[in-house]
């Protein structure tokens, strides 16, 4: 087991809460990141995901460099295709979009990147990605052509965590999207973190401290903030 995945295992086995921030380097302007380096260094933040559907600017692999030379934090890729691997970081989910039916999310996207991962020192870390409907059409949603799973139907998001689990992936990520309108229901979170053993990941639209308790709560072992750190570099200062 690697080093990443173990730290995972053993908070959700500690009840430990682990806090990771995405930075999209397509969001991201170079200039500004000594200080949003800063800033996750004085946060409670434990990892960091980056990446995000497109990566029309060509900035990920300084962006990584730059977080790696300043942060022992783990930086673990969090890819919108295959073409979004790079050897700089220290880990990848490895998503299959689960709630999706598009056969290149399930798998067609992943055939591409194994044989890079094997070549690589990433840490493969294999997650089932489940979007959750959040009030609006995300970009996730839009790019992989996939319908999100009814916010208000916790038990086809418990299903299909089951199936994930069973299937052997190692997380499971519920999805809300970046900025997305409504974030998971808790109830959703709660009756799919009750009946599974893998670690449960969720993000998307959590704006708020006490939002963030609740997602915990609720059975999160480790939450993802991108769009309020984004929009408030103070964020996690304010909390
Ligand atoms: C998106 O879950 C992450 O993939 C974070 O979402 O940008 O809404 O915080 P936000």
């Amino acid at each position: 087991m690697g080093e990443i995945y173990k730290q995972i295992i053993t908070a959700k086995q500690q009840g430990k809460r682990l806090l990771a921030i995405l930075l999209d380097p397509d969001k991201v302007e170079i200039d500004e990141l000594e200080v949003l380096v800063e800033k996750i260094a004085l946060s409670e933040a434990t990892h960091i995901f980056i990446g995000g559907s497109l990566l029309f600017a060509n900035r990920q692999d300084t962006i990584i460099t730059l977080l790696k030379n300043k942060l022992t934090l783990p930086v673990l890729l969090f890819p919108g295709s295959a073409s979004h691997i790079t050897d700089l970081a220290d880990g990848i989910l490895f998503l299959s979009l689960i709630s999706g039916r598009n056969p290149d999310y399930l798998i067609g996207q992943q055939v591409q990147a194994a044989p890079l991962l094997k070549k690589s020192k990433l840490e493969v870390v294999s997650t089932g990605y489940m979007l959750v409907e959040s009030g609006k059409q995300t970009t996730v949603s839009y790019i992989s052509g996939t319908t999100p799973i009814p916010n208000d139907k916790p038990e086809i998001a418990l299903a299909t965590a089951l199936a994930s689990e069973m299937i052997g992936h190692k997380m499971i990520y519920l999805e809300a999207g970046s900025g997305a309108l409504h974030p998971v229901p808790l109830d959703m979170i709660r009756m799919v973190s009750q009946n599974i053993d893998i670690p449960l990941i969720v993000g998307g639209g959590i704006r708020s401290k006490a939002w963030m308790d609740q997602v915990y709560e609720a059975g999160a072992t480790l939450v993802v903030i991108g769009t309020a750190f984004e929009k408030n570099n103070d964020f996690f200062s304010d909390l």
